[in-house]
């Protein structure tokens, strides 16, 4: 069981969690989320500026391309796992998640990790040249050809660059990350009125940051952001459910367990 790893909330195990202080207190909240988005986001802004000029050679793009359709989607199935668990590491970290009861916390998971990750993408973006960090250099929508689903590729890249023009700093992708994964409108929540205690706190906690960074307008800038993210999410649903009917063997026996836990 690869969501193992989060436990129910135990306070005697994890005395610093300080509920409900620290669901309370906005400033605290938002350096706790502020620093569980610093430790689990992979490279710093300034690593990635410097890795810009790393792209993929023609051979490599190539080589990319004549990848059968299977063979692609088990390795990007891959490294989104991998971007995952950066993801769940954040999550556990996010005051008042580890209150939740398991099943809340996975059905939190299900749907908002991948949203996360699209978040964290625009961070591994070049705008200028629409490329992303992709296992190790830079790459563009061409590189994924053989996925066959240039439709939700170009969903994907046209929302990074999106994200990108709201210049959001850190601490404002750190919270707007922790707002979209604590969200009561998913479905299956057990308890819905704690999911909203915590979404209440981490709310305050970006409303706080934008009044603070005087941005207060971004907030209806995200929400519309939030709404594409779901749209983009079901696309990628439905684009791993004709990939599993198409491969079911690939789709069953070699895509990462986490990924098959969450998405499929
Ligand atoms: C997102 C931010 C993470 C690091 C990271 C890892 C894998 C990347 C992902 C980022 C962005 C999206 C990505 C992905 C690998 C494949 C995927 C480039 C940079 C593309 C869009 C293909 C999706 C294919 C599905 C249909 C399987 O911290």
């Amino acid at each position: 069981h690869d969501l193992a790893g989060i436990h129910p909330y135990n306070p005697l195990e994890d005395p610093f969690s300080l509920y409900p202080h620290s669901l309370r207190n906005t400033d605290e909240l938002c350096a706790s989320i502020v620093r569980s988005h610093r430790e689990t986001s992979q490279y710093r802004v300034e690593e990635l500026l410097a890795l810009r000029w790393k792209l993929l050679s023609r051979e490599e793009i190539q080589a990319y391309q004549s990848k059968s359709v299977d063979e692609m989607w088990q390795y990007c199935a891959i490294r989104l796992t991998d971007a995952v668990q950066y993801v769940v590491e954040f999550a556990k970290h996010i005051p008042g998640f580890r209150l939740l009861s398991q099943n809340d916390q996975i059905a939190l998971l299900k749907t908002g990790s991948m949203e996360v990750v699209l978040v964290r993408m625009s961070r591994f973006f070049n705008t200028e040249n629409s490329t992303v960090f992709f296992d190790g250099k830079f790459a563009g929508v061409e590189v994924f050809k053989s996925l066959a689903c240039g439709d939700l590729i170009t969903a994907v890249f046209d929302f990074a660059h999106g994200m990108c023009d709201l210049k959001l700093t850190e601490p404002q992708i750190a919270l707007f990350s922790a707002l979209v994964l604590i969200n009561t409108d998913r479905p299956c929540l057990e308890d819905r009125g704690r999911v909203q205690q915590v979404q209440k706190s981490v709310e305050s906690g970006l409303t706080h940051i934008l009044r603070r960074d005087n941005q207060e307008s971004l907030m209806y800038k995200l929400n519309q952001r939030m709404s594409v993210l779901r749209s983009l999410c079901s696309l990628h649903m439905e684009k791993l459910r004709v990939f599993s009917q198409r491969y079911p063997l690939t789709a069953h026996s070699l895509f990462p367990p986490l990924y098959k836990e969450l998405f499929a």
